[in-house]
């Protein structure tokens, strides 16, 4: 490599020739790739894997600059690190372009895959591309069809007819997590309800398990695990049945607050209620039926968000369970048909929602807790208070009256303790050709069947002579007819991380002793707004594969670092707004090493970051005189390891510049590491090239030399860290014998130089106000020996310095701790 670094011998720092120069070496000597198996622990890093738009864009930058950092870091701390790439490359975007373009979404495909690396190979990131995986290639989706099977096997795949959410524009189901704000998370449009069969995966069978998980997620911030608390949303409560009066059977209600029993003046069934027709009197019938038809036009937040709960009365009756009076039964539309059990029982004296409802209907309110002394007494009353207006639980506080009061219903058959998810099952059928095709096929009795595993992959049913949004019937190895939906892309996603592991493996998804070593993830990163989707599905892949041995875990990530955006004036950047920096045109401009050193500069990465091109300029700046005081130091010999260092050719001088060294190091470290404070980490960069900087003019001094070329190639790993490229081009360029910077490993800190350095400080010399040089001198040493010190540094300098002044006075400042800070020599020449 040392040959390839000949033309660089100019001294501007030219990151245009030097950053692709770099990339070509490492790929040759593969310092990126996962090394064989050894002894070293191991660190699973990983960023999310990119959709593949054709369009790498800054998001893309700081997602990859982390964890690339963190890997550079892991390797050089003596990991065997694995920090792959793959491509989430079935879903709607691609298909969606196929059909404009009238090209095959497969072929649009692997065009983007083709573009994207192009840019993201500019910027340098030590990906193992031995391992690049596609999800839309069979040798992926035959096993994301086999895991299909494994979960079809264990019970959690169904079919069901159901109120689904159709994206009227994408023209395709969408799970719960991809409906946002009642829009679809691709399209944008309005969310329709309709009633669909569908594959279902039955998560809600590990939501206890998730919901006890969150616990453990130490690792993760706080926002994230509160975004999947809310999510899976457990709440405890009761189901209590009301009788009806002249039918069959009873209706079942969910309540969180069962201590209001006796204030209940109605039940509320949600619109999808199975039992709503049929309990309809005659006369109630045509009402009801024109008010289901409009509620179910609306969105379920629609619903959900609406401060005027309407509704309509069914003109049935229900028992109450322990009066025996009889409630009305009525159907609103606030009631939520997929959660409890799709019915309320309506007690407006105190829950907001039934109080508007009842006002709307004119239901009767009753109040059955009274607030102590001094309370506001205002119908509903929502806070916790004394029981009244409810017979024998008068008197008693709320909770004692739940309790009570359940018990009492529970011996009578008519209620029991319960607990409720808002977590649903996972909805996992596209109406659409891009996606993994549904292992499963129909007989001609019209049951159906999983495809047996022999049978894998089941290919998708793509014609050479591709017609837009055309979907092809296609027969399974039987004859049979096959599943035509494909499925969720969230799928792919789920299980992706395990597939690194092994990804050329053809036996299996990957071997199980392979997961034993590498999972689970120690860090992974991505945007917040995967906190609930993806990262629900995920937990959910490792704890089913933790269930059936797969996976050693059933937490499959450690640290999961959810990363904020990057915006354009005030915007998140986006093409329609035309805010768009396009990471491969500042690459260009600036170099690789200046966007990832900028990108994760400044502000703690969590956060949103507003783009700023002078901030992008400054970092290529530093990095230009970083490149100017380095590349000017003379090159080491051949004998020479720049890491090793002999501590007896440290003078006190040479011991506090290796300490700041290793200070440095340590901060890093435990940023990066530990902190996730990758702006805490780029100050020590800094701080350490201004050290190094000040330190320059002693550095000649052939007694400095040795302690500051150490200082020098330790900063370098430090450099590195963010900025690969200058950082390798400079350590090669000093150390021409060494190879790599990369090949290398972060120094043991030695803790007596900090140590023995703790006593030492560095002091100026000023001569008649100019700043001469800069002394290394001990905290407790005496105005004398300052004055020595100050004299020889002098002479060091400026030969004959002594002979040609004369120092009349000294002034020696100090810290208030005593420790000295400054020389003050006041001279005239001696003519
Ligand atoms: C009676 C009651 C009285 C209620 C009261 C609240 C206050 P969480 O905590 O979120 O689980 N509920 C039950 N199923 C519902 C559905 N399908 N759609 C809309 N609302 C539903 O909320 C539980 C409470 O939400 C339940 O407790 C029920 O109203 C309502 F003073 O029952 B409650």
């Amino acid at each position: 490599m040392s040959d390839a670094l000949n033309d660089d011998q100019t001294d501007e720092y030219a990151p245009g020739k030097l950053e692709p120069r770099m990339q070509q070496a490492w790929l040759q000597t593969g310092v990126d790739r996962v090394p064989v198996r050894d002894s070293r622990p191991t660190r699973y890093v990983l960023g999310m894997f990119p959709y593949p738009s054709g369009k790498a864009h800054l998001g893309h930058v700081l997602v990859y600059t982390i964890s690339d950092s963190i890997a550079r870091l892991g390797r050089y701390k003596g990991y065997r690190v694995l920090h792959p790439l793959g491509w989430d490359a079935f879903g709607l975007p691609a298909e969606n372009a196929a059909i404009q373009n009238n090209v095959r979404p497969d072929t649009w495909t692997a065009l983007n895959v083709q573009r994207m690396h192009e840019q993201l190979r500019v910027l340098g990131y030590s990906f193992d591309l031995d391992r690049e995986i596609n999800s839309s290639s069979p040798d992926f989706y035959r096993w994301t069809q086999f895991l299909f099977l494994k979960l079809y096997e264990a019970g959690l795949v169904y079919r069901s007819e159901s109120w689904v959410n159709w994206d009227p524009v994408d023209k395709t189901v969408l799970a719960n997590e991809q409906v946002i704000d009642g829009k679809g998370w691709r399209s944008g449009a309005t969310i329709e309800r309709r009633l669909m069969a569908q594959w279902y995966i039955r998560i809600t069978a590990f939501a206890e398990d998730l919901w006890r998980g969150l616990d453990h997620l130490h690792g993760w911030s706080e926002r994230a695990v509160s975004a999947q608390r809310n999510w899976i949303g457990r709440s405890e409560g009761a189901n209590i049945q009301f009788k009806l009066v002249g039918a069959e059977g009873s209706i079942q209600v969910f309540t969180s607050r069962a201590e209001t029993l006796m204030g209940v003046t109605a039940l509320v069934l949600s619109p999808e209620h199975p039992r709503l027709e049929e309990l309809c009197s005659p006369e109630r019938v045509a009402s009801v039926r024109e008010y289901v038809k409009q509620a179910l036009l609306k969105a379920e937040v629609e619903r959900q968000a609406m401060e005027a709960a309407s509704g309509v009365a069914t003109g049935a009756h229900a028992i109450h369970p322990i009066t025996g009076e009889h409630v009305p039964v009525y159907v609103g539309d606030y009631v939520i048909g997929s959660y409890g059990t799709g019915a309320v029982m309506c007690v407006p004296g105190h829950d907001t929602r039934d109080f508007a409802f009842a006002t709307s209907t004119s239901l009767p309110i009753k109040r059955v807790i009274a607030g102590r002394d001094g309370e506001s007494d205002d119908l509903p009353f929502v806070t916790p208070g004394i029981m009244c207006n409810s017979g024998k639980y008068d008197g008693l506080d709320v909770p004692a009256a739940r309790e009570a009061i359940v018990a009492d219903l529970s011996a009578k058959g008519l209620g029991k303790q319960t607990v409720n998810f808002r977590l649903r099952d996972w909805s996992i059928s596209r109406q659409r050709i891009w996606g993994a095709p549904i292992p499963m096929e129909l007989d001609e009795r019209g049951q159906w069947h999983p495809v047996p595993y022999a049978d894998l992959p089941v290919l998708l049913p793509l014609r050479e002579e591709y017609k837009p949004g055309e979907r092809v019937q296609a027969r399974s190895a039987s004859g049979r007819a096959l599943e035509a939906d494909t499925m969720d892309t969230f799928m792919c996603s789920a299980w992706y991380a395990w597939r690194f592991l092994d990804a050329r493996n053809d036996k299996q998804p990957w071997s199980p002793e392979l997961a034993n070593e590498w999972m689970p993830l120690d860090y992974y990163v991505g945007g917040l707004e995967h906190a609930t989707q993806h990262m629900i599905y995920f937990r959910f892949m490792a704890h089913f594969l933790h269930s059936i041995g797969l996976t050693p875990t059933k937490e499959p990530v450690r640290n999961f670092l959810d990363n904020g955006l990057i915006r354009l004036g005030g915007h998140k950047m986006s093409k329609s707004r035309g805010n768009v920096v396009a990471p491969e045109e500042v690459v260009q401009q600036f170099g690789a090493d200046a966007l990832r050193l900028y990108v994760v500069s400044d502000a703690p990465f969590e956060r949103d970051k507003e783009w700023d091109d002078e901030g992008l300029k400054s970092k290529h700046k530093f990095l230009r005189s970083i490149w100017a005081l380095l590349g000017a130091l003379p090159p080491s010999g051949a004998g020479m390891d720049p890491d090793f260092l002999d501590k007896g050719r440290l003078d006190d001088w040479g011991i506090a510049i290796v300490a700041q060294a290793y200070r440095a190091l340590q901060e890093l470290d435990l940023a990066v590491d530990k902190l996730r404070s990758f702006h805490v980490a780029v100050a020590q960069v800094h701080t350490m090239f201004s050290v190094l900087s000040k330190a320059k003019g002693e550095a000649a001094d052939p007694a400095h030399a040795y302690a500051f070329s150490y200082a020098v190639a330790q900063f370098l790993k430090m450099l590195s860290v963010f900025c690969p490229h200058i950082a390798d081009g400079l350590w090669q360029r000093l150390h021409p014998h060494a190879g790599s910077i990369f090949t290398r490993r972060w120094p043991e800190i030695d803790h007596d130089i900090i140590q023995a350095a703790e006593a030492v400080v560095m002091v100026g010399v000023t001569v008649n106000g100019k700043r001469r040089a800069e002394i290394a001198a001990n905290r407790k040493a005496t105005d004398v020996a300052l004055q020595e010190l100050a004299l020889a540094a002098l002479e060091e300098r400026t030969a004959n310095w002594r002979q040609t002044n004369s120092a009349s006075r000294f002034v020696i400042v100090r810290e208030s701790s005593g420790a000295p800070k400054v020389v003050n020599i006041v001279a005239s020449s001696v003519s």
